[in-house]
């Protein structure tokens, strides 16, 4: 069965493959609708189409479903492939570029004849695109530098995203009659930002069939490898998926081998050899010819223990230190989504998110915070219908009756994403920032600005002292945009100095700031808050990637605002 966001994948290049062939646009739109509305949907989709569902969503023609039910059903759509077979592949690696939508591609294909990135390269050294009519050169140089980093991330995928293709396979393997154990490892397990492949792990006697069943999984594309005990597929999305089968006496060595990392495992080999063990997927041996040590561990802690170190979280294995700070009893108690207690930074219908107040209120009162904070967008962001100072007050007012009518356990607390305008001065005066429950100020334009002004413009909003927080600190959209350029230390040091916030942006697009540097940010005496972004209802569970990020930075919930009770952080935002 086909994953709902790699069906929305496809709906979303249908759209694309038709505007590149200059189909009628009602028709591109009903597809890229329809993706959306896929990624969108809570229900099961397979309970959907079983139940004939689906054509009841609005915006679900008749259609739709019929290509939905087969992607769901075949992980393969005959519409589809016909379509990219009337295509040049190389267009479509054209159009991935930032900038370059479908209409530009067409222009670049009927006009230059450019169908794939090597004849785009050459045409934008030759300057020939920067005379094509829409483009100019400032547009040239940007595809020049889009062309260099799609070699960079070409290869990887958003945790999220691999996640989700991962989880029903991992399920399905452990539903087989032949498996004892089942858990995927690799980067996925240990919580990285982006995902290279998938790595399976499976304990049994038997793997005849738990292979014959991973190499037929629907909506794999190919099988690059397919061995006794080892296999390698590839998915439509372009992510890759590896699976060991073991038998059950191997299973935690393997399990913490191909978790990684390699720079943890070395760490570990060497811990090992000066006990006189070589340690390897396969167990520990000892060097002097000696007994097995820890053979046929019953979990991954044994494997820790027999040299000497309590249970690492697999967050932690990066080879940062984790073997050191386990070794002395050192390693953080690392937060947890159940310490979460609310959350702040969400948007509502009043500027660009998808749910109203009292929706978002009632959604966070069922996951069981305390309070929910809304952090609408400032005028400046006209274009996310951001707030003028009377549209804020109005806010504030309706929040007010909100919280006072009873209906809802949860509190709001009002605040504003306020936008850090050009040089640092903050979109809202003083004595309006004054009257919210708390402030978050973020950076949305002039990404390109040196890395000097960059970081004293963030540095002069976090001195403000109406400012709470600074939102999604770099702007790095994973796979998509670069952070902008930012001297982060001297950003965490002035957080430091100023009692202010910096925000773990829990959007699996964002995780921002990463994670390599909050341990820093902590020793340093920073304070984080895990903040959704969330712009509808759903978005609010975002704060899970958060958690996730939050505990591969090694912070605990000492470290986050949002772990503590509502006296606590009202205590605090009233300092
Ligand atoms: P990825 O897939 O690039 O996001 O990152 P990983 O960490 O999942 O790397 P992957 O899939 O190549 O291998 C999974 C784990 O297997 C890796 O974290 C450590 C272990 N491993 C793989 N190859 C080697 C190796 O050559 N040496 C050592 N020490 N460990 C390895
Ligand atoms: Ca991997
Ligand atoms: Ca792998
Ligand atoms: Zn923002």
């Amino acid at each position: 069965m086909m994953a709902k966001s790699e069906i929305a994948a496809v709906l979303d290049e249908i759209a694309t493959l038709l505007e590149l062939t200059g189909e009628n646009p009602f028709k591109i739109r009903a597809y890229s609708a329809g993706a959306r509305t896929l990624e969108s949907l809570t229900e099961d989709l397979g309970e959907l189409i079983a139940t004939n569902k689906l054509e009841e969503i609005p915006g679900m023609g008749e259609a739709l479903v019929d290509k939905i039910t087969t992607l769901h059903r075949d992980g393969v759509l005959p519409f589809h492939q016909k379509l990219k077979a009337s295509i040049p592949p190389g267009l479509l690696e054209v159009i991935q570029i930032p900038g370059l939508g479908p209409k530009k591609v067409r222009a670049l294909w009927t006009q230059l004849n450019i169908d794939d990135l090597a004849k785009l390269e050459a045409a934008c050294t030759s300057g020939a695109v920067a005379d094509l009519k829409g483009f100019g050169e400032k547009t040239q140089v940007k595809i020049l530098e889009g062309i260099k980093n799609r070699v960079a991330y070409g290869k990887r995928h958003r945790w999220y995203e691999a996640a989700e293709v991962a989880e029903p396979i991992l399920a399905g393997l452990r539903a087989l009659p032949q498996t004892q154990r089942a858990e995927s490892a690799g980067s996925l397990r240990r919580s990285r930002e982006t995902v290279g492949d998938l790595d399976f792990l499976v304990a049994s006697s038997d793997p005849a069939p738990i292979m014959a069943w991973f190499v037929g999984y629907p909506g794999v594309k190919e099988v690059t490898a397919h061995g006794e005990t080892k296999s390698s597929v590839r998915f439509e999305s372009g992510l890759q998926a590896d699976l060991r089968v073991v038998p059950l006496e191997q299973f935690y060595f393997a399990l913490h081998h191909f978790t990684g990392s390699k720079e943890h495992n070395v760490a570990m080999r060497h811990r090992a050899l000066a006990r006189g063990l070589s340690m390897s997927e396969w167990g520990f041996k000892s060097l002097e010819g000696g007994p097995a040590v820890a053979p046929g561990a019953k979990d991954e802690a044994e494997v820790f223990a027999a040299l000497g170190l309590p249970w690492i979280p697999p967050e932690l294995r990066e080879g940062n230190g984790e073997i050191e700070a386990g070794e002395k009893g050192r390693l953080p108690e690392l937060v947890e989504f159940t310490d979460l207690r609310g959350v702040f930074h969400n948007h509502t219908t009043e500027s660009d998110g998808d749910h109203t107040l009292e929706q978002m209120a009632a959604a966070a009162e069922k996951l069981g915070w305390e309070y929910l904070g809304i952090s609408d967008h400032s005028k400046s962001s006209f274009q996310a219908r951001g707030l003028d100072e009377e549209r804020l007050f109005r806010q504030l007012e309706a929040v007010a009756k909100l919280n006072a009518s009873g209906r809802l356990k949860v509190r709001v607390l009002t605040g504003s994403e306020v936008d850090i305008l050009g040089e640092g001065e903050l979109d809202f005066a003083d004595d309006v920032l004054g009257q919210l429950d708390f402030v978050v100020a973020s950076v949305h334009n002039r990404f390109g600005l040196d890395r000097d002004t960059q970081t004293a413009r963030i540095i002069k909003a976090i001195e403000n002292e109406h400012v709470d927080m600074v939102g999604h600190l770099t702007g790095r959209l994973l796979n998509k945009r670069e952070p902008y350029d930012l001297d982060i230390a001297k950003v965490i040091d002035a957080a430091a100095a100023n009692d202010t916030i910096i925000e773990l942006n829990a959007n699996p697009w964002r995780l921002d700031m990463d994670w390599r540097w909050w341990r820093r940010a902590a020793e340093k005496g920073v304070l984080t808050s895990i903040n959704p972004d969330a712009h509808d209802t759903e978005q609010l569970a975002f704060a899970a990637h958060g958690v996730r990020i939050a505990r591969k930075g090694w912070l605990t919930k000492e470290h986050v605002l949002n772990t503590r009770s509502l006296a606590e952080v009202l205590k605090w935002l009233g300092r």
